[in-house]
């Protein structure tokens, strides 16, 4: 199947797609031991792009016994400075095939692909780039804690940033010195099989990484290996749950990346149309399916009238629809299920008798679109202001008080993430050092960096993810 590139500059090339795609085990494609495959679905068209193979024990055993011994034999061994080579050889050739890749995510995802191109995938070359730097260099980043790598790590991932996860995950553990078995989410294989082919290119040694496709029970084949000795998982705080019930009987190391419900607070002193952009950005940027998606608006009530509608103007201009169109801001979602799952939290939005504003804008008439859509009144018991959604909906409270927005942005199970918007610089200082959240940022909002620290307290998980944080969740120390 070859798709046009609607999106790049040179609008002519062409992007072909494998027919089928099979795990990489020990450096090679391998087909799945059932012989079954799955079917990888475009979610703006409804249409299968590919099959993907469907993993099982069989698969995951051999996958662990690849990386065991690449562990053993090559990558442990291996002095750090050679290590880093082969990290910085694949960044470069994420680059190199930076538009492939692009293409590749949003025909997969639903992701427009403007984020695709200037977000995803220049953030994922740029962590390959920036933990191929720490790799010789962890004596200097852990003094006196004689830094140890840990053995084979096992990596599960979710479907909101599908190659920008495997990155995260891949890049920091492989410059501490362990090997990998990672499985992709079951709607989002496909890049992490192209990152698979460039690895083989970037003569990666066999085995350091092994890539096995399939759904939740493949990952819980992989929680449960015996023949592995760390999990990071990105998920849902429900399966995060699961994870840790089932680690705790093991000497497993684990770190969860779970669910948000981040506050998103504009003070009346706030530059307000910055803020708009915030706000807008905070819920809308990847259709929602953001862990740290501002999902939750605090808008000060002295300036709630003029903020609502400046929010609905700016939301009408939103362009909804085609993801491989450049021009496109919100994109498909990503699956029938988390479609399904939206569309119940707007009914019940709905049926609360909360104020509704959607875009007018039309939708496609096939694929899974929802319009930009937001609640306002919302009380602090509703559903909406309690659980994560993962989607492009947003729902507004007002306060009067910095006591109160506090006391109201931090009652939530989560706290991943907060944003702040206000013109003094001491109110930003006090609520950041009060909001429970993994994450505060002020006046902006999304911004990503591979030398940051990400992560979350209570139910949002543990660990840290990004910066110098995210090497020690790869290492052991004496
Ligand atoms: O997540 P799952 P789903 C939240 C978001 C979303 C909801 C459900 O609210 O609406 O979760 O999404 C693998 N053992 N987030 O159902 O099931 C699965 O195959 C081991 C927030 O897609 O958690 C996939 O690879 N692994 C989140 C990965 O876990 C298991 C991102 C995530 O899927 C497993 C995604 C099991 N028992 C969803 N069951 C974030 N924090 O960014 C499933 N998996």
């Amino acid at each position: 199947i070859s798709w046009e590139y609607a999106a790049a500059p040179e609008s002519s090339s062409h992007i072909q797609l494998k027919e089928k795609y099979d795990h990489f085990i020990n450096g090679k494609f391998e087909k799945p031991s059932s012989g079954k495959y799955f079917d990888a679905i475009n979610p703006a068209t409804e249409k299968k792009i590919a099959s993907v193979a469907e993993g099982s024990k069989k698969d995951i055993d051999k996958a662990v016994k690849a990386a065991r011994n690449a562990y053993d034999s090559v990558w442990s061994v291996m002095p750090a400075s050679e290590r880093a080579k082969y990290l910085f050889r694949i960044a470069r050739l994420i680059q190199e095939k930076a538009r492939e890749f692009a293409v590749i995510e949003s025909l997969d995802g639903g992701k427009p692909i403007r984020e695709s191109r200037d977000i995803d995938i220049p953030l994922a070359a740029a962590h390959f780039f920036y933990y191929a730097g720490w790799a010789d260099k962890l004596d200097y980043a852990f003094p006196n804690r004689k830094p140890k790598s840990i053995g084979v790590a096992g990596q599960i991932i979710p479907w909101n940033f599908p190659l920008l996860m495997a990155a995260w995950k891949i890049a920091p553990a492989l410059a501490c010195g362990n090997t990998v078995v990672l499985k992709p989410a079951e709607t989002t294989s496909l890049t992490a099989l192209k990152l698979a082919e460039l690895i083989q290119e970037s003569g990666l040694p066999e085995g350091v990484v092994n890539i096995v496709t399939g759904d939740g029970k493949v990952g819980a084949e992989i929680v449960g290996h015996e023949g592995i000795d760390k999990i990071a998982f990105t998920g849902s705080t429900d399966v995060g749950k699961l994870i840790q019930k089932t680690i705790a009987q093991t000497e497993k190391k684990v770190t969860l990346e779970l669910g948000g419900k981040a506050a998103n607070i504009v003070f009346e002193d706030a530059p307000i149309d910055q803020a708009i952009e915030g706000i807008v950005n905070g819920i809308y940027f990847n259709q929602g399916h953001v862990c740290c998606a501002g999902s939750r608006l605090f808008v000060q009530e002295s300036i709630k009238d003029i903020f609502i509608k400046k929010l609905q103007d700016r939301i009408e201009t939103l362009i909804v629809g085609d993801p491989m169109d450049k021009n496109t801001d919100v994109g498909a979602i990503n699956s029938k299920n988390q479609w399904e799952t939206i569309q119940g939290y707007i009914e019940l939005g709905v049926k609360e008798g909360l104020d509704i504003f959607q875009s007018s804008c039309s939708l496609p008439k096939s694929g899974y679109f929802i319009k930009p859509t937001v609640f306002t009144g919302v009380a602090q018991s509703s559903k909406l202001a309690k659980e994560e959604i993962f989607g492009p909906v947003l729902a507004v409270q007002t306060f009067r008080t910095v006591d109160e927005v506090i006391e109201k942005a931090n009652n939530t199970p989560y706290g991943l993430s907060a944003g702040v918007w206000t013109d003094k610089g001491s109110k930003i200082f006090n609520l950041t050092s009060r909001l429970r959240a993994g994450v505060v940022w002020a006046n902006t909002y999304n911004k990503f960096d591979p030398t940051s620290p990400f992560g979350g307290y209570k139910e949002s998980g543990f660990g840290r993810e990004g910066g110098l944080h995210g090497l020690s969740a790869y290492l052991k120390f004496d």
